[in-house]
């Protein structure tokens, strides 16, 4: 199975820190039914003393790529394939969308819906390999500016802003009184 129903998986925090990274908000845009690809994005904090690569994203589909956003001088806007990023110590690097994203190849008739999970791993030069999960949102959120500001929870977890602020956060308090 390639995806999971949010009813489906044990509730689990929406970010992942590592003794020297910081995954924050990997989330997914819904695609339309007959979307070919998706997209998926994050944030990547280096929390630690050393440079560090990603290397590549793994996912269940056919290709899963890196790609950044490139605009000409004719104002004709491109995804190019990118071959890792490199993340210094302190450096946040920022998938979103008009930008860096992941780009999932070979949905073929099986899109992104709002509620799944995409089970996936980052695969870092020296962190090697963190598992978890996108989060497939709805798309309007992205076209009306969806708000990636920062708050803390009083449970101390990081959540994001804006307008799916409240969903997102009751859904990281629902998971932080259930594993705690
Ligand atoms: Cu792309």
């Amino acid at each position: 199975m390639k995806r999971l129903a949010l009813a489906a998986l044990p509730a689990t925090a929406h970010e992942v820190i590592t003794d020297t990274l910081v995954i924050d908000h990997p989330y997914a845009l819904e695609t339309v039914a007959t979307a070919m690809s998706g997209a998926g994005y994050l944030t990547i904090t280096n929390t630690g003393s050393a440079a560090d690569r990603l290397l590549a994203v793994r996912a269940e589909f056919p290709r899963v790529t890196l790609h950044a956003t490139q605009t000409d001088a004719q104002g004709v806007t491109r995804m190019i394939q990118v071959e890792g990023i490199a993340i210094a110590p302190g450096e946040t690097v920022r998938f979103a969308p008009g930008g860096m994203h992941v780009m999932f190849m070979g949905l073929d008739g099986d899109p992104f819906e709002e509620g799944e999970r995409i089970p996936a791993t980052l695969v870092f030069e020296h962190a090697g390999e963190i598992a978890f999960e996108f989060w497939v949102e709805p798309r309007d959120d992205a076209i009306t500016g969806h708000d990636h500001g920062r708050l803390v929870l009083p449970t101390g977890d990081v959540a994001a802003d804006g307008p799916k602020a409240a969903r997102i956060n009751a859904a990281r308090i629902s998971a932080s009184s259930q594993a705690g």
